[in-house]
């Protein structure tokens, strides 16, 4: 048996970062497929990547913008250019006035509030029994803070939430998450932790996948497996804030879920177009171009590795080298046996 490794191949990715000035503001840009890739970004950042899936938090220097992520999958050179737009806060809590507004549950330890030293403010920590909050959470806890009321996601398309946190987790099974429910039954992750070692510093979870929605539930969650425990985490000053952004790259992520043939441009075309498509999974797609006629002209078969968006060209030359006269065309996507769909090309000369 012989294994041919083909290197995948590599495009440009093109990452601006803008006010709703259109102007670039600093940012912090984290790129993560595989490896994760952390950059300090004030201007036009291209970077060189293998193809894949991709996922991209852009995080502001300026605390007034909101902050913005999206998942994708690279397959061709591309450019993305994330807005971020100015924020109000819809929601703050600093736990000064104590946890009256919280609920801690499910089983383990207890979130508590606890005076940080580091932090000099009244933060919250997760804990077993004593006085002390340097002291190791247990095994298999998962324990929950939840929000006693709900948090607004209507008025605006770009949410996130913000917050202090500080931890030391055993790594990488026991993990801290936020987590939102538009029920308050079934919790979707937002964002999850796992470090080792996280100094205070705030951290950026994306709501935005959320907004529309009048009554979000929130929580916090530590979740440990039997082995080991560390000192936990500690978190304070949460806020969602709210912003209105009609240009970025939105949810949900384009990953497709079943065949599609998405378009064709440009079109008409002179002298080549692109077919753009969508595969749900690795195997073959067929596609075949037809005139008017109804006989076919050209014909290819592509064998796409994963799902993903993928495009194809076109240069009106036929299978057989000759060059197609000006008319209409028709392009046929199938796969698995089935026809996906067909689109009309107009190819001018
Ligand atoms: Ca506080
Ligand atoms: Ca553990």
């Amino acid at each position: 048996m012989t294994l041919n490794l083909a290197p995948l191949p590599w495009y440009n990715l093109q990452i601006n970062v803008v006010n709703e000035s259109s102007q670039a503001v600093p940012a912090y840009v984290y790129i993560v497929n595989g490896f994760p890739q952390n950059l300090y970004v004030t201007g036009p950042q291209t970077l060189s990547k293998p193809q894949g899936v991709y996922h991209v938090r852009v995080t502001p220097q300026n605390q007034n913008l909101i902050s913005r992520s999206y998942a994708f999958w690279l397959g061709s050179d591309s450019t993305f250019t994330f807005t971020l737009p100015t924020g109000n806060v819809v929601f703050s809590e600093d736990f000064e006035g104590g946890l009256g507004n919280w609920t801690a549950g499910g089983t383990g330890g207890a979130f508590r509030q606890d005076v940080d030293t580091t932090s000099l403010n009244y933060g919250i920590c997760v804990h077993t029994n004593g006085p002390d909050y340097l002291e190791n959470y247990g095994n298999n806890w998962d324990a929950t803070f939840t929000y006693n009321n709900t948090i607004n996601l209507t008025g605006g398309n770009a949410f996130h939430l913000r917050f202090d946190y500080s931890g030391r987790l055993d790594i990488p099974a026991d993990s801290f998450f936020v987590d939102a429910s538009v029920n308050g039954n079934d919790w979707e992750i937002v964002r999850g932790f796992s470090e080792m070692e996280r100094p205070w510093n705030r951290v950026w979870c994306d709501l935005s996948p959320w907004s529309g929605n009048s009554a979000v539930h929130i929580r916090f969650r530590l979740k440990t497996d039997a082995l080991l425990g560390d000192l936990g985490i500690h978190f304070d000053n949460v806020e969602v804030m709210r912003g209105v952004d009609l240009t970025s790259p939105q949810h949900p992520s384009p990953f497709p879920t079943e065949f599609a043939l998405s378009k064709v441009y440009p079109n008409p075309f002179n002298p080549t177009t692109t077919i753009a498509y969508d595969a749900p999974g690795s195997g073959p797609i067929q596609f075949s171009i037809h005139n008017i006629l109804g006989q076919m002209v050209w014909s290819t078969t592509e064998t796409v590795p994963s799902p993903g968006r993928y495009e194809l060209r076109w240069n009106g030359v036929s299978n057989g080298g000759a060059q197609l006269t000006s008319g209409v065309y028709f392009v046929r996507m199938s796969a698995k046996g089935n026809i996906v769909g067909t689109r009309k090309l107009m190819l001018l000369k």
